[in-house]
C-alpha cells in the first residue's frame, strides 16, 4: 500500500540526513553570555546607501511574525516542524537602501563569526531573525538573543548571536566555508563540502 507518511517524510528529508526530535548544539566557540542588552547593536552595512545600526529595543520593535520549517545539519540530523518567532529579512532590509551592485551577503555575528549567501537566498520569503523556537525565547546555545533563520540552506548559514548583515557586490567565504565547507550549501544537492 501506498504508505503516505513515509513519502512525505523522504520529501522533506534530504539525502543522508537523519530525523532527531533533540535539538542538538553545534557552533565553534564560546556561548556568548550577555549581562544586559545595552550594548548589543545590530548594523547593516556594506553596498547600502547609508547605514544602520539598531539597538535591541529597536530591533525587537520591528513587525515580527512565526513561521514553521525544517532544518537540515550538514553533520548529518534533520528537525523538522521547527516553530520560530521574530523578524522577516524583509522588514529589516526595508530599513536601508541597497545598492544595485549588491549581490551578495555576509551575516555577522559575535566574535567575529560569518557567513556568506547570495542575496536572493538572503532575502527569501520565510527567512528571519528568530528570537523565540518553539514558543520559548531562545537559549543561549541556541543564539540569545537573536539568530538567523534560513531553512532552505544547510543550518550552518542560519547565523546564532547575529549582530549585522553586509551588503557585497562578490561572494567571499564565511567562517565555515573558509575552512572547507561548500560556498552555497544546498542540502537537496549535498553541497557539504567545498568539492561536493
Ligand atoms: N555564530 C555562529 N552561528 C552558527 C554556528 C557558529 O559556529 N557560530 N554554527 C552553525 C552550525 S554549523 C549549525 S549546524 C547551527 C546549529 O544551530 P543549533 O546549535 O541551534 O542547533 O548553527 C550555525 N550557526
Ligand atoms: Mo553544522
Amino acid at each position: 500500500m501506498f504508505d503516505l507518511k513515509k513519502n512525505d517524510m523522504q520529501n522533506r528529508v534530504p539525502p543522508n540526513q537523519k530525523v532527531t526530535t533533540g535539538f542538538p548544539v553545534l557552533h565553534y566557540g564560546d556561548v556568548p553570555h550577555y549581562e544586559d542588552l545595552s550594548q548589543w547593536d545590530f548594523r547593516i552595512f556594506g553596498l547600502v546607501e547609508q547605514e544602520v545600526t539598531l539597538t535591541y529595543e529597536q530591533m525587537t520593535a520591528l513587525p515580527t511574525t512565526q513561521v514553521t520549517n525544517d532544518i537540515h545539519c550538514v553533520t548529518g540530523w534533520s528537525k523538522l516542524d521547527n516553530l520560530w518567532e521574530g523578524i522577516p529579512v524583509e522588514e529589516v532590509v526595508k530599513l536601508v537602501k541597497v545598492k544595485p551592485e549588491a549581490k551578495y551577503v555576509m551575516l555577522h555575528a559575535e566574535h567575529g563569526w560569518t557567513a556568506n549567501m547570495p542575496l536572493e537566498d538572503f532575502m527569501r520569503p520565510g527567512n528571519l531573525f528568530a528570537f523565540k523556537h518553539n514558543g520559548e525565547p531562545l537559549t543561549p546555545d541556541h543564539g540569545y538573543p537573536l539568530r538567523f533563520v534560513v531553512p532552505h540552506l544547510y543550518f550552518w548559514k542560519s547565523a546564532k548571536w547575529v549582530r549585522g548583515v553586509e551588503f557585497l557586490e562578490k561572494d567571499k567565504p564565511g567562517f565555515w566555508e573558509k575552512n572547507g565547507y561548500h560556498m552555497y550549501g544546498n542540502p537537496w544537492k549535498e553541497q557539504r563540502f567545498a568539492w561536493d
